[in-house]
């Protein structure tokens, strides 16, 4: 474990990351600070513990890492406590989860608690995963552990979806995405993106977990957590098409890239929160 990062936010940020995962400027609750459910769509848990210090360097864990060789492969978040503040002074304690070995690739696991600092509670828990090409085969184990909700794969059921949402991203989302502190070049330099396999850069994987699980939350309401894998890349003004299935207080989903049919979201869900699902 890690001392803790602070990371303090105000209204201002919340307003940023609504707009990049979206937000119209009719959607008030998530655009005017004077709006009276003025709110931070629930995968802004993932914002805090962003820029945190990591007790370990990556460099001492895999072979040939490389920056641009590394994606987001995925990512589990726990909102432990609703209503999110819109201004809060927040406290991250990253550390690592595990290291697994694809053959060609290295997936690096961490976990990050964040607390609130005004009141010492959880607000949020994060499991990120990295995926990074060329940095396997050190003889790791093959397989990660099992970590109950954080680790699931979920299998969408065979029946048409119950709902369907369909979202155009801007050509400007990953620009205006990386505001909220993810500055990866991926996602703005072409020569960066271009090394690591891109024609252009690509949109961050939080940035499109963020437009499904507001899509989730539009529809469902709150939920408690959400687990995705980022199966393919999106290109900024690529269309996103999420598809829900309601079982029981879960909601399984997968994203699709409507102009080429590729997934860019699999095995993903959410369980919501008990007695506040509005369907
Ligand atoms: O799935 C492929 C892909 O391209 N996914 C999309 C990646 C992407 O676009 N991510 C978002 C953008 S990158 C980003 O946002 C970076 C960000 O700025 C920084 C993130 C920092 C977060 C940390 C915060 C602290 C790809 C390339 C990932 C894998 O495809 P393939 O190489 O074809 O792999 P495949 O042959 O299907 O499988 C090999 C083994 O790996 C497992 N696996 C596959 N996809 C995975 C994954 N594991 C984790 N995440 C994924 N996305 C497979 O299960 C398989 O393992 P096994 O053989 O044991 O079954």
């Amino acid at each position: 474990e890690s001392d803790g990062t602070i990371f303090e936010y105000d209204d201002r940020d919340v307003i940023l990351y609504n707009l990049g995962i979206g937000a119209k400027r009719g959607d008030l609750p998530f655009v005017y600070e004077n709006s009276d459910s003025f709110q931070a769509l629930p995968t802004f848990g993932v914002i805090p513990c962003f820029g945190a210090n990591h007790p370990y360097n990556v460099d001492d864990i895999m072979l040939n890492f490389s920056p641009m060789m590394l994606l987001h492969g995925e990512q589990y978040l726990e909102i432990r406590k609703y209503p999110i503040p819109t201004s809060a002074k927040l406290v991250s304690y990253p550390k690592l989860v595990e290291v697994v070995d694809k053959g060609n690739a290295a997936v690096m696991v961490s976990g990050t608690v964040t607390k609130n600092v005004a009141t010492g509670e959880d607000i949020f828990y994060n499991e990120s995963t990295v995926f990074v090409r060329g940095s396997g085969g050190f003889g790791g184990p093959k397989k990660g552990s099992n970590r109950g909700a954080a680790t699931t794969v979920y299998q969408p059921p065979k029946r048409q979806p119950d709902a369907v949402v369909e979202e155009a991203t801007t050509q400007e989302q990953a620009a205006l995405y990386r505001l909220n502190g993810d500055r990866n070049p991926l996602h703005i330099d072409p020569e960066f993106s271009n090394m690591g396999g891109f024609k252009i850069p690509i949109l961050h994987g939080l940035c499109f977990l963020g437009i499904s699980g507001k899509h989730l939350y539009q529809t469902f309401g709150a939920f408690k957590n959400i687990k995705v894998r980022f199966a393919g890349p999106v290109l900024p003004g690529q269309t996103l098409r999420t598809e829900m299935w309601k079982e029981g207080n879960k909601v399984i989903f997968c994203t699709k890239v409507v102009e080429t049919g590729k997934l860019c979201i699999a095995g993903a869900g959410a369980e919501l929160i008990e007695g506040k699902s509005s369907k």
